[in-house]
């Protein structure tokens, strides 16, 4: 049986599940954001990391479906935890090219939107820049309608594409994420140092915020806060944890 195969019947039994990263405020430490990962509730393996699976859901097209039940999912923890008196912030989703391109996108941000109920924005989406490149117009338009829909958007391993950076900064975006790799880097190498550096300052001259992903160790979020990056993600702060085990963070 081939793992598409595993893949589809995974899909109707339900065997995803959101696990949810913290993102902190790098200057108070506090949960400022989440991030939706998903797992692979395997009925003999366990729990799959999505290294294993989403590039079999990407090639196949499953990733639409899945990518639709990641977003339904986040918006239903987050109505939970607003219900139980959570103060819950909002929960970015990772948007694969082939969702990005896909006409439901709006339909399915609007049902999973409609789920939170939220009186502010409970959604956010991070795309890779492999969703930028191609058709600058059809970007362009695509970015403009989400954002009408006050969902902003995340540029996720802003860097590590092969885009021009003169066409990602024409693009109507909200934030960019600065890659693990170059923040893993940067306190041994002041190369990278500089590149994390650069890509701050051109998100702020562009009015963009900074998340910086993978952060390990205190030293690394030190020199984050000196370049001024308002956002932080990573094991210091916490790894990707089940739903429950996010309200309990919540709780603090
Ligand atoms: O959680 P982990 O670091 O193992 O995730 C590995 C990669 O899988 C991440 O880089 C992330 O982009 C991708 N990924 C995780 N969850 C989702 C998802 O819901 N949709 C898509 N398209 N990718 C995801
Ligand atoms: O969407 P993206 O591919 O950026 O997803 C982030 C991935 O990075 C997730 O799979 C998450 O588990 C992983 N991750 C987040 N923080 C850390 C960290 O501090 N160290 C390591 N090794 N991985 C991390
Ligand atoms: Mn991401
Ligand atoms: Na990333």
């Amino acid at each position: 049986i081939s793992m598409e195969a595993e893949l589809r019947d995974a899909v109707e039994r339900g065997e995803f599940i959101n696990y949810y990263q913290p993102k902190v405020d790098l200057k108070t430490g506090k949960i400022a954001g989440a991030e939706a990962l998903v797992r692979w509730r395997h009925p003999q393996r366990g729990i799959v990391p999505p290294a294993e699976f989403v590039p079999v859901l990407e090639r196949s097209g499953l990733v639409i479906e899945v990518g639709r039940l990641v977003m339904q999912q986040a918006m239903e923890d987050w109505r939970t935890w607003y219900d139980a008196g959570l103060a819950p912030p909002q929960i970015a989703v990772n948007v694969a090219p082939a969702q990005f391109r896909c006409d439901t996108l709006f339909e399915d941000i609007e049902k999973a939107l409609n789920t939170a109920e939220a009186h502010r924005q409970p959604l956010s989406i991070e795309v890779t820049e492999s969703s930028l490149v191609s058709d600058h117009r059809r970007v362009v338009d695509i970015l403009t309608r989400v954002r009408n829909l006050d969902v902003p958007v995340a540029i996720d391993d802003f860097g590590t594409g092969y885009s021009s950076l003169a066409y990602l900064v024409t693009l109507p975006v909200d934030v960019l994420k600065i890659d693990r790799s170059f923040v893993i880097k940067m306190a041994q190498d002041s190369g990278y140092m500089g590149l994390v550096q650069t890509i701050v300052s051109l998100a702020h001259n562009l009015d963009l915020k900074v998340v910086a992903e993978g952060i390990e160790k205190e030293e690394e979020a030190k020199l984050l806060k000196l370049l001024r990056c308002e956002y932080g993600q990573g094991n210091l702060y916490g790894k990707p944890v089940p739903a429950e085990e996010f309200a309990g963070l919540l709780k603090g």
